[in-house]
């Protein structure tokens, strides 16, 4: 089926009162069409432009964005969540992850953000942004609208990293990856958007996601579902900015590299170094990085390609090493030493990662809450770590009574250094649109653990 080829949905005939009231006042002469059934909804503001379309030369302006971002708004609002395709017609959805998909899968694993651009203007001047790195936004649509107002929309002077985990929990991740995806495709070097852990098949089948775009979208909910999926597929791991600052949503990993055997040296015999025991467990370098397969639905947990999985879901330990990440069941914990050695090696100041909020700090020994947003995790001789979460009042649905009332957070980093992260706290807008949640939250265990393996698409 061709969805360019689906005819338009004919509008539902008159009810009997609309039809009776038509026969006594149209009389026989000259005789109208029937007004189409008004539809039991709210018609959106006469400023809002909807249905949205796309643009004919497919470049989206600044104020197209906007008219987006209040129409998500007001449908979140206004709307039973199954009438978003009235916003946003499936072809728009289409044309956008698309174009976003493109984009995305060209950038390489870890991406290069620099801020010092020449300036157009004059040719011995240039001008130097500002960066902001974002945590995890969990389909919290009106706190995103938030952050992007309190801190400045994405320009030539203020470039975006979002260090993923953009849906799943909360009720609009859909909208929330959608407007991030039309700001990338509006301007590609002032916004950066890593993966998260959730931006994969298994977790959006467990966390929500999934259900969310099947209850908005329909009968076209799979094309949906699928579309998302393969642009997550797309979306880079890391990211280096100024030269001085790695961010990515778990952290660090292993080194995957092929070793010599001793006992077959100089044969052709080669022994993958699985690297699964944390006796031989040592840090990976940002060479294995760029190589790492990333186009996989769900990062493998076993195997050769371990590197995206280790990205997206390792944490950092107060004990110093390297090991497996038991609690996850994927993943690394890194001790204060390997953030050392890391950021010596490449001569960087500062890691700034994201991946636990309050509820995974709950369990955490040793390390600080994350009431205010943020936390500073490492202090080592050539520089930091640092965590940043960005959706505040998390999770949107919660089974017991008592919230965490933690705020979120952004990071700015300026000019000239670029190495000393401003936190920026933010607290939750309220009140929250009235919604029913997508995936059972009183049987969904609090953080990401005790994956089911089994069920993950690795291959
Ligand atoms: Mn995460």
């Amino acid at each position: 089926m061709t969805l360019a080829t689906d005819p338009a949905p004919s509008p539902p005939p008159p009810d009997s009162a609309t039809a009776t009231i038509n026969a006594s006042t149209t009389s026989n002469s000259n005789p109208e069409p029937p007004p189409p059934s008004p539809s039991p909804f709210p018609t959106p503001p006469e400023e809002l432009i909807v249905p949205i379309s796309w643009p004919q030369d497919g470049s989206l302006s600044v104020d197209w964005i906007h008219n987006l971002t209040a129409c998500f708004d007001w449908s979140s609002k206004n709307l039973p969540p199954s009438e978003l395709p009235s916003v946003l017609p499936v072809q728009v959805f289409d044309s956008l992850v698309l174009t976003a998909s493109k984009i995305l899968h060209k950038e390489p694993n870890c991406v290069t953000v620099d801020p010092f651009r020449p300036n157009p203007h004059s040719s011995d001047s240039a001008s130097t942004a500002n960066v902001v790195v974002v945590g995890d936004v969990h389909g919290q649509l009106h706190d995103l609208m938030f952050l992007l107002r309190d801190a400045g929309y994405p320009s030539e002077d203020r470039i975006f990293v979002f260090n993923g985990d953009y849906v799943d929990r909360g009720a609009w991740g859909l909208e929330t990856f959608l407007l991030l995806l039309a700001w990338k495709v509006s301007m590609p070097h002032n916004i950066y958007l890593l993966r998260g852990n959730h931006e994969s098949k298994y977790c959006t089948s467990v966390y929500g996601f999934e259900k969310e775009v099947m209850v908005k979208y329909g009968d076209k909910g799979k094309h949906v579902y699928r579309k998302c999926l393969m642009c997550f597929e797309g979306l880079p791991l890391a990211s280096i900015i100024a030269g001085c600052v790695y961010t990515a949503h778990g952290g660090l990993f292993r080194s995957v590299s092929v070793t010599p055997s001793k006992r077959f040296k100089g044969k052709k015999n080669r022994k993958i170094n699985l690297n699964t025991d944390s006796k031989s467990l040592s840090l990976g370098s940002l060479e294995e990085l760029s190589k790492a397969r990333r186009s996989v639905l769900d990062p493998p947990w076993e195997g050769s390609n371990l590197i995206p999985g280790d990205v997206l879901w390792s944490d950092p330990s107060k004990s110093p090493g390297l090991g497996p990440n038991k609690e996850r069941g994927i993943g690394l914990l890194w001790g204060p030493d390997c953030t050392e050695e890391f950021l010596k090696k490449y001569q960087l100041k500062l890691i700034i990662r994201s991946h636990e909020g309050p509820d995974a700090r709950e369990k955490r020994d040793g390390f600080d809450g994350m009431a205010e947003g943020y936390t500073i995790d490492h202090i080592v001789d050539s520089g930091k770590l640092v965590t940043v979460f960005s959706a505040p009042d998390y999770p949107q649905f919660q089974a017991t009574e008592e919230r965490y009332n933690n705020k979120g957070a952004y990071v700015v980093l300026e000019p000239p250094n670029f190495d000393n992260p401003i936190f920026h706290e933010f607290s939750a807008v309220t009140p929250r649109p009235k919604v029913n949640p997508y995936y059972d939250f009183e049987d969904v265990i609090d953080s990401d653990e005790e994956l089911d393996l089994g069920s993950m698409v690795t291959s």
